[in-house]
């Protein structure tokens, strides 16, 4: 058996946290979380062993897609804060000997950036080419249709938007207030080099997560889409949009910027299942990205065509497995790296996904999942509020019209039109999906404590200032999971991830770098796999999924890939269970870590 030699780097050793700033801290009672929020909590993350803030969209914007719809690269969206106070988070966050990272949404803008507002100006402006315009088409008796058959993101609309002034069609994969640019057009590519990543390169931050990192370069002739959903009107265009024929020349231009700052780089690859394709974009040869997160894991249960219209839980482990496996070997002998998440601001939360999040058992699945991420090879990623074991709001007392996310009703303005408005039952069935997949869940509030509004404005309380209800309901179960109380537990799942991590720091060859070999993939309960570096050296962790008991038989040499063994020494480091069971059985929800010795 041959062995991977990762060169080693800080950012491969990193844990990241995500934050999502309307949701972290709001430090002055409004409502909505802001830039000295994240800064009051840095001593807290640092404390918890977080190398990287991964910061998503703070620019200004009017916030249709949460500031994934840009409107102004360099300035900060008032409710946030200002630039001043970026100026001082970065500095804070280097004070603390961590690195920050912001999102770089270059895809697209907002409709109301002045780009796109001098683009649809006229057809003769300057700026016309800056975005993607087209004639319609018409149909045999006079319609007018536009371009293509491409669906956007959130509902059951086209991809396409009719502009009435200059009666052409312009191009948004996502929301029509989030037209995509035009990535053809050099001027346009400088443009957006300058604005959106030298700006904020020069202020200090140290690298970007890109998003939508494979879908700037379309296919030049818009091709009609395959029809996966016969009865709707417009089809999914992922295939097509992702992975466009000049999209590695404009990787190859921005790394030329993002060298000159040395900047780390981890780019969002949805739409990638082909490993060589992916190891294209991280590949240390290629000089490209540094890391990409793959969708294997976080699409495991979703449907294809419209990923919610899928039943909650409908999976089983050894496909988790399978979606597992997939992205842990991308790094087996080749030159790239991978990334470790089981949650982002695109998720409901990994412990409704795939444990059971029932009262009884969330904080075992909590930490089941936390020993199984930070066993795992790649860079480390950490969303805010998974530290805690926070859970999806439950159904029953986060009604539908406390969602807030345009995917969400995007969604169900999909399924009304697929079942029909009255159909109570289907309607019923996609809120369920939603109160599973739904990605408000990652959205609500992070509950800081059990008080007022789960802690969530506590400082501008503790202040004395007037404290408003936050922008999205706090979560209903504030009062059992938060921040403080995890603090002063030292059986908390908080405490779990921060040993977790330490745990890592420490076995860093074997956990960071090492190999990943999965072994029995077909066990329905157990998820088993060996990290090995060398024929000597390995590590075997085994989780139990079921909420029962299991009986384990321990892997033998040959499983373990050991060719001449006399005795295999099995020696305990790590368990979720402060009392682990018996040497042959799992309790329910327990995983373990050894380390092999011959
Ligand atoms: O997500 C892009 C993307 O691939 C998602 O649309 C994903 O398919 C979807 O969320 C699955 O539920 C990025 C951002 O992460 C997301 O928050 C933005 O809404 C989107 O880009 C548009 O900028
Ligand atoms: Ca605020």
């Amino acid at each position: 058996m041959i062995f991977s030699a990762h060169a080693r780097e800080w950012w491969k050793e990193a844990v990241v946290y995500q934050i999502y700033p309307a949701s972290f801290c709001d430090s002055n009672g409004d409502g909505i979380g802001d830039v000295p929020g994240i800064t009051s909590k840095l001593d807290y993350l640092s404390d918890l062993g977080i190398n990287v803030i991964w910061v998503c969209p703070m620019y200004d914007s009017p916030q249709v897609d949460m500031g994934y719809d840009i409107s102004n690269y360099e300035d900060v969206y008032r409710p946030y804060g200002t630039l001043q106070d970026m100026e001082i988070l970065i500095r804070e966050t280097h004070n603390r000997n961590m690195k920050i990272i912001l999102d770089l949404v270059i895809n697209h803008t907002s409709d109301e950036h002045k780009w796109f507002k001098e683009s649809r100006s006229s057809r003769d402006n300057p700026k016309r080419d800056w975005y993607i315009w087209k004639p319609p088409r018409y149909s045999e008796d006079g319609e007018r249709l536009p371009p293509n058959n491409w669906r956007a993101a959130w509902g059951p609309v086209s991809a396409w938007e009719w502009d009435e002034k200059t009666q052409e069609y312009y191009f948004h994969i996502f929301a029509a207030q989030q037209p995509d640019l035009n990535w053809e057009n050099p001027e346009t590519r400088k443009a957006i080099y300058k604005s959106s990543m030298e700006f904020w390169l020069k202020r200090g931050v140290d690298g970007f997560r890109i998003d939508t990192v494979n879908m700037y370069s379309k296919p030049p002739a818009f091709p009609d889409a395959l029809i996966v959903e016969p009865a709707g009107m417009y089809q999914p265009a992922w295939t097509l949009v992702c992975n466009g024929p000049r999209m590695h020349a404009y990787l190859d231009e921005m790394s030329e910027i993002l060298d000159k700052y040395g900047a780390i780089t981890v780019g969002e690859l949805s739409t990638t299942p082909n490993l060589q394709d992916v190891i294209r974009y991280v590949s240390a040869q290629h000089n490209g990205l540094n890391m990409v997160f793959q969708f294997d894991i976080v699409s495991v249960g979703m449907a294809e065509g419209i990923a919610y219209d899928a039943r909650p839980h409908d999976f089983t482990l050894p496909e988790f497995k399978k979606a597992l496996d997939a992205t842990q070997s991308l790094i087996r002998g080749t030159d790239g790296w991978t990334t470790v998440f089981l949650e982002n601001h695109d998720q409901a939360r990994s412990i409704s996904r795939f444990v059971n999040d029932s009262p009884e058992w969330r904080v075992r699945s909590a930490k089941l999942l936390a020993l199984l991420q930070g066993c795992l090879t790649g860079t480390q990623y950490v969303y805010q509020g998974q530290e805690i074991g926070t859970v999806n709001a439950p159904k029953d007392q986060y009604p539908l019209e406390n969602y807030r996310d345009i995917g969400s009703i995007g969604h169900m303005t999909s399924m009304r039109r697929k079942y029909g408005a009255d159909n109570k039952e289907e309607l019923d069935k996609a809120f369920e999906s939603l109160a599973y997949f739904a990605r408000d869940h990652s959205r609500l509030p992070i509950s800081w404590s059990g008080g007022l509004h789960g802690g969530f404005s506590e400082e501008a309380e503790k202040a004395g200032k007037e404290v408003k209800e936050p922008w999205m309901k706090p979560h209903p179960l504030a009062k059992d999971i938060n921040v403080v109380s995890q603090l002063e537990d030292d059986n908390s799942v908080l405490a779990f991830w921060r040993k977790m991590l330490a745990f890592r720091r420490e076995n860093k060859d074997l956990l960071v770098y090492g190999d990943y070999r999965d072994i029995r993939p077909e066990d329905p309960d157990l998820l088993m796999f060996v990290k090995e570096s060398s024929e000597r050296a390995k590590a075997v962790v085994v989780l139990n999924f079921a909420t029962k008991d299991k009986e384990w038989v321990r892997p033998d040499a040959k499983e373990l890939g050991i060719s001449e063994a006399s005795a295999l020494n099995f020696q305990l480091l790590m368990s979720t269970h402060s009392k682990a069971g018996p040497d042959d059985t799992l309790l329910a929800l327990e995983g373990r870590t050894y380390l092999i010795s011959q």
